[in-house]
């Protein structure tokens, strides 16, 4: 894992992606289309070849690339809503133009250790009125007798925002709205809904997710391209808002999420380890609420508990280390009494930070109420 570790706090998307390619590929090239079982040969390859790290997980589908994995137990089964990779061509960066995603698959799991379906196309951009590029990482929600898709997309003036689509089974199809959540910005939505019956978005992406840019209340689109550049001050904040009882709106402001240090510091700008980069999660356990997201370039899944769905939250620790790829994503859910963390990696594809898949692996929750951290390789 040395290798790793080694690309922590890069600055450049494609160096710290060229080294974890290096160290993986030397030989070893995977393929999507590969007919040989997926476990036996990554496995195999990766062990005896060449002593990389070997999956503790392997991908619940290999026909296509997904990523960013958004699980949820409706009707019976687990249901993922995923980002659809594909290899679109467009040249690597730091805002992530070269994830170029255009539609939805939506999968589903009979149970934990089932094969998993893919239900097609659930939603393309060319049905989504108000969206011009970039399908990226969704979320879903049931209510009000119907199922919810949440996407952040750019508009046609490439400014990241967040749709809605609706269908009445959880595999879709999904019929987009004509326009995106009003007030809504930047990207990953995650869709918390209370015990208490309300409902919450969470959001929020530093770099290629624009949210460094929206630091004045308005866009600026000559904004830093990605953090603020101030580390000894507070980093900068995922957001929330409260949905309103449709799921279609918001329901009041959208407000700034306090993560916070043991000692009631906030986390600073510079703390790369701790501070939060994008894909948020909320999960409630044992009646506290436990925010996690990943930190992007030193590509960790953290997590921070609080006593409110609103924050503040106090930073913990790490839920999953590295992953082979470059991002790191992920959702937790509770089926049949277990937690189960939904993640990604780029092994099956050599190590393309945009060609990814889901994965799925056992969470604890230790009886002091934190994580086990996960490590995704065996060594
Ligand atoms: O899949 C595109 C982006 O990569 C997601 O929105 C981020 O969370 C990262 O996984």
């Amino acid at each position: 894992m040395q290798l790793i570790h080694a690309i922590k706090n890069t600055p450049n998307k494609m160096k710290s992606n060229a080294i974890i390619f290096a160290a993986l590929s030397a030989g070893l090239l995977f393929s999507c289309q590969q007919k040989t079982s997926t476990k036996e040969t990554t496995e195999s390859k990766i062990d005896s070849a060449q002593q990389q790290p070997v999956p503790i997980s392997e991908p619940l589908v290999t026909h296509i690339y997904t990523a960013d994995p958004s699980a949820h137990l409706f009707e019976g089964k687990i249901y993922i809503y995923p980002s659809h990779d594909i290899e679109a061509g467009v040249a690597e960066n730091d805002m992530g133009d070269h994830f170029d995603m255009r539609d939805y698959h939506i999968l589903s799991l009979d149970s934990i250790n089932g094969k998993a379906t893919d239900h097609g196309i659930a939603l393309e951009i060319k049905d989504i009125p108000w969206a011009g590029r970039q399908l990226w990482a969704p979320d879903a929600a049931y209510g009000n007798g119907k199922y919810y898709l949440y996407f952040p997309a750019k508009d046609k003036s490439d400014v990241f925002r967040i749709g809605v689509a609706t269908s009445t089974s959880p595999a879709g199809p999904f019929k987009a709205e004509a326009r995106p959540i009003e007030g809504s910005f930047s990207i990953d939505p995650a869709v918390f809904i209370d015990t208490d019956g309300a409902s919450y978005m969470y959001f929020g992406g530093i770099w290629g997710g624009q949210l460094q840019r929206w630091s004045s209340g308005k866009y600026d689109a000559n904004g830093s391209k990605t953090d603020l550049q101030k580390d000894d001050q507070p980093s900068i904040s995922p957001r929330v808002a409260k949905m309103s009882k449709d799921l279609l709106h918001f329901d009041g402001p959208v407000k700034e999420i306090l993560i916070k240090d043991k000692d009631g510091k906030p986390l600073l700008g510079g703390d790369h380890d701790r501070r939060f980069f994008e894909a948020s999660w909320m999960h409630k356990f044992n009646g506290k609420y436990y925010f996690s997201y990943s930190t992007g370039d030193t590509h960790f899944i953290a997590y921070a508990i609080g006593e409110s769905p609103l924050g503040p939250f106090i930073y913990q620790g790490v839920i999953l280390k590295p992953v082979i790829g470059w991002t790191n994503h992920h959702s937790i859910i509770e089926v049949n009494g277990k937690w189960y963390l939904f993640y990604h990696d780029s092994v099956l594809s050599g190590g393309k930070t945009h060609l990814r898949s889901v994965k799925v692996t056992g969470l604890i929750h230790e009886s002091d109420g934190t994580i086990t951290t996960i490590d995704p390789y065996k060594k």
